[in-house]
């Protein structure tokens, strides 16, 4: 069976970006291949956490991903500090991976950029997600868009290390969607949705209330016609409320054109509150369920098990071939 890896982040709310762009395919592959998702928490303390916070976060995002229908019993599911392996890989792949290659990642220059100060762990981000990848024998890796270049620098990491110390690592492939990985902000067409901004009208989080999502469906950006048309150059703010309409509705784009020709986009913003509370309504219920279940903590537990067995035969590998000893 092939193997799958991908992480998110415990900062914040978990948005209809990351649902639709990452989390929702998880539920997809599960059937089919040997998938790890784990909870990224090493990677979200490259930038201030609150340590309360990221403490309900990682618990709140574990029951999000049973929640949206991945199976405990299919994949498994585990805390990126569970799995020691990760911050030990990632060093060994720091000492074959160069500042030339790293300078060039856009999301660090996006990230950095302002900032009187910006910690290395943010710096090398990309490597501790290779390492994340790697450890798993990973063919295939669901992301969203905006990580297309941090995957081709774990390709390039993993190439290169074949080549220098022989075949170690599998060689992953991103799986990004053709359509929906890139959601964009509701109040800014021209930037991806963001756990990080801070207008909360600029999201919709799987846990919204109903009343929030209209609000800010009713907010969005459009455009100064009328015309609900599908043209990402020229309306991105109607393409995108009509991309999530369309995944989260199931209705074809053109459809979609035709069901509002004439009716202007109050009436379309009004379907697509519908479509995503009732989209979402079943989400927050299982997670309602899950949480009160108290069998979060058990799931992660046995996830951190097998995560470990199976990353310490890489990471044993790995440190042969470089020469370490091991007794
Ligand atoms: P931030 O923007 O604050 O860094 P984030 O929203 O990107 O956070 P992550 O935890 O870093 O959240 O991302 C989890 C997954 O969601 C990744 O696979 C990422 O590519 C995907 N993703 C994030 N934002 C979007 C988006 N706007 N559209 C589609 N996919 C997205
Ligand atoms: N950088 C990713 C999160 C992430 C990830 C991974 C995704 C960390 N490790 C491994 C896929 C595979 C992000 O979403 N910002």
């Amino acid at each position: 069976m092939k193997r799958v890896f991908s992480g998110v982040q415990p900062t914040s709310q978990i948005h209809i970006g990351n649902y639709i762009g990452a989390i929702k395919r998880f539920v997809e592959l599960q059937n089919d291949m040997d998938c790890f998702f784990c909870i990224v928490d090493l990677h979200s303390v490259t930038v201030p956490q609150n340590p309360k916070e990221l403490y309900k976060n990682s618990l709140q995002l574990a029951a999000l991903y049973m929640a949206v229908g991945l199976d405990p019993s299919k994949v498994t599911l585990f805390i990126q500090s569970h799995v020691p392996a990760h911050s030990e890989l990632a060093w060994l792949l720091q000492c074959n991976s160069y500042m030339g290659e790293l300078n060039r990642m856009t999301q660090f220059k996006e990230k950095s950029l302002g900032k009187d100060t910006v910690t290395t762990g943010l710096y090398t981000y990309p490597v501790l997600m290779a390492a994340d990848i790697l450890l798993y024998d990973t063919h295939f890796v669901p992301v969203g868009n905006d990580q297309k270049q941090h995957l081709e620098l774990c390709r390039d990491i993993s190439i290169r290390f074949n080549k220098k110390y022989g075949e170690t690592f599998i060689v992953p492939e991103p799986l990004i969607s053709k359509f929906g990985a890139r959601i964009m902000s509701l109040d800014d067409a021209t930037n991806k949705m963001s756990k990080s901004n801070e207008n909360k009208h600029s999201k919709i989080n799987l846990l919204d209330s109903p009343s929030k999502i209209k609000k800010s469906i009713m907010k969005a950006v459009t455009d100064s016609e009328s015309e609900v048309r599908f043209d990402v150059e020229n309306k991105p703010g109607v393409s995108n409320l009509m991309t999530i309409y369309n995944i989260l509705g199931d209705l074809p784009l053109e459809d979609i054109e035709n069901k509002y020709e004439g009716l202007g986009y109050g009436a379309f913003k009004k379907d697509l509150v519908e479509i995503v509370v009732s989209g979402l309504e079943p989400i927050q219920s299982k997670y309602e369920e899950i949480l009160a279940s108290g069998e979060v903590e058990k799931v992660l537990k046995e996830g951190a098990d097998r995560a470990r067995e199976v990353s310490n035969e890489v990471l044993n590998s790995v440190k042969k071939k470089m020469g370490f000893v091991i007794l």
